[in-house]
């Protein structure tokens, strides 16, 4: 059974639903390598202009493998080089949309947050929950969610390991969105939709400018901001959307 799914279900908008229902979509060995595997081959696919990365209605995943790791020990789990297998999935260059409904505990909480966008399902179930089984975030949870939330509440979730629904979650600006559960991948569907017709070249320097943007001095934020904009005036798409506007049509755009 292949435990990462690539559906192609809408034109230019790529589905991976992590398929490990009997583990509550734990994130064994092979559903990262799965999960990077495709995050590296969508990335360079012209064809596709958006991720939606998903679970089932019970868990987007429950955390890295507990079996995994139960009897591991330092040099074992650092010879694993995990960060490489997170690192693809981070600098994926496609806009990724993590639809979230169920159990996004752990290493399922990371994952989300590696995705640019979440929609969460009003029942969904968010947590850093690691410290409960001796340990602490390790897929860059403690940093990706203080980001997200704050330092105060980041604490908080990392250090009780308490969950919070969907509503909480956008709530906090974790999620972009809460939904209704059964409206959760529709919705992400869409967003995808829309975000896969506008100019993939404006997309990928939006994306790349506010990742790296985040994490530095703001004079150097905004001098990327300014390069990657004026950049985007090379580009046909540029010129193609604004002589759309003014001419009063729909741009066609090419990605160049
Ligand atoms: N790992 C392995 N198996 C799991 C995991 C998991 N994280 N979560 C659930 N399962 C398995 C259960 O063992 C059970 O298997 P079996 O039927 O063989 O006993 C099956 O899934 C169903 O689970 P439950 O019976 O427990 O289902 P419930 O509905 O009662 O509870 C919960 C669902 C609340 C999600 C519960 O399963 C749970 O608490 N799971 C563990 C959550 C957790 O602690 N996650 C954090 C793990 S540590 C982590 O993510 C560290 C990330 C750092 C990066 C790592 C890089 C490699």
């Amino acid at each position: 059974m292949t435990e990462v799914l690539l559906e192609r279900p809408l034109d230019g908008v790529a589905l991976l639903r992590i398929n490990r229902p009997e583990a509550k979509n734990a994130l064994n060995a092979e559903v990262r390598r799965l999960l990077a595997e495709h995050m590296s081959v969508l990335g360079s696919d012209t064809s596709v202009r958006a991720v939606v990365l998903t679970g089932n209605s019970e868990a987007f995943a429950a955390g890295a493998d507990i079996k995994d790791m139960a009897e591991i020990g330092a040099i074992e789990l650092m010879l694993r080089n995990n960060h490489l297998l997170w690192r693809t999935i981070a600098q994926c260059p496609k806009p990724v949309i993590a639809a979230v409904n169920g159990y996004a505990f752990g290493g399922g909480c990371e994952l989300a947050m590696h995705a640019d966008i979440i929609i969460a399902g009003e029942n969904a179930s968010f947590a850093q929950p690691e410290v409960k089984v001796g340990i602490m975030p390790g897929a860059g949870g403690t940093q990706r969610l203080v980001r997200a939330v704050g330092k105060s509440r980041a604490m908080w979730l990392a250090m009780t390991g308490q969950a919070i629904s969907g509503t909480e979650a956008a709530a906090m600006g974790l999620a972009a969105r809460v939904v209704p559960d059964d409206q959760v991948l529709e919705t992400a569907l869409d967003m995808a939709k829309t975000i896969s017709r506008m100019p993939p070249l404006a997309i990928a320097q939006i994306k790349e400018v506010m990742l790296a943007g985040m994490d530095a001095p703001l004079d150097t934020a905004l001098m990327l901001e300014r390069k990657a904009f004026q950049m985007l005036f090379a580009s046909r798409d540029q010129k193609e959307g604004m002589k759309a506007f003014l001419e009063k049509r729909k741009p066609v755009y090419e990605g160049l």
